[in-house]
């Protein structure tokens, strides 16, 4: 059993929007995960399920869908890595360079329904912009998104459904290509020797071996509007009730309104 959430908190006091009581069997949180490669579309995913789950335009104090992303938790560089980074020597691919432990708090607050402050990365400084963090209240449905969302098992353990975007590798490093020379105006000797030496091998030890966690492969990734469609549906039946998660979770409803 994971700590924290016993299922014994079905008359929580805890603060969060009105709740139908009578279905005891949905998670609340609902929790995924949405893993793989660099540039593989996870966060283009999370988005379109976000969208058709009726999320968009509605203001942060009633969503009831979030996005989290692994970005988030990365740790702090010391100056001599600041040094490092800016010269594409530092390991952003390796498990090691993100706080898991910090991870595994949020995402068990999320659990608990408690309301989060989540850092929000800078990635042309390569730090956490410490003085803008983002506070995250209890949602219906989180979704949480990176490159190593299922390597660490402690926090694997704690989605009700994994997802892993599956995208061909060239088509995954030419969009990463594109992505850093516009995002970051990175030059391409840089970000493709970054590739070669950290991200490439990162993804074959640590996220392609991952995959196998996965309750749902995405082929084509944000493409896949067929998989998306599917994904959706299943998730608004789960919160419907019309459905049963298997999964071991604490009990909570949500509101309607992700429901049609
Ligand atoms: P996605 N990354 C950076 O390029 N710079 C940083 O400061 C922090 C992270 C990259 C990281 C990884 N690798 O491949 C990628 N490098 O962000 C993961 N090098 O993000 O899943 O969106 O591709
Ligand atoms: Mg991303």
């Amino acid at each position: 059993a994971m700590p924290g959430f016993s299922g014994t908190d079905k008359h929580s006091t805890m603060k969060s929007s009105p709740r139908v009581s009578g279905f005891e069997d949905i998670p609340r949180p609902f929790v995924i995960g949405v893993g793989g490669g660099t540039a593989s579309g996870k966060s283009t995913v999370c988005s379109k399920i976000m969208e058709q789950l009726g999320q968009n335009g509605i203001n942060e104090k009633q969503q009831q869908v979030v996005i989290i992303s692994l970005e988030s938790f990365y740790k702090p560089l010391t100056p001599e890595q600041i040094v490092l980074a800016r010269k594409g020597q530092y390991n952003f691919d390796h498990p090691a360079a993100f706080d898991e432990q910090m991870m595994l708090d949020t995402l068990l607050d999320l659990k608990a329904n408690k309301t989060v402050q989540i850092p929000e990365y800078d990635f042309k400084n390569h730090c956490i912009k410490s003085e803008t963090l983002r506070t995250v209240n209890p949602t219906d449905v989180i979704l949480f998104e990176g490159i190593l969302v299922f390597y660490f098992k402690d926090i694997r353990e704690l989605f009700n459904m994994k997802l892993f975007v599956d995208t061909d590798a060239d088509t995954r490093l030419s969009r990463r290509v594109l992505r850093d020379m516009k995002e970051f105006g990175r030059d391409l000797d840089q970000i493709l020797r970054q590739y070669t030496t950290y991200v490439k091998p990162a993804f074959e030890e640590f996220c392609l071996p991952t995959k196998k966690y996965a309750d749902v492969i995405i082929p084509r990734g944000a493409d896949n509007t067929v998989a998306i469609d599917l994904i959706v549906q299943h998730i608004q039946e789960l919160l419907r009730g019309s459905v049963k998660s298997n999964a071991p979770q604490r009990s909570r409803h949500n509101s309607d309104s992700l429901v049609s």
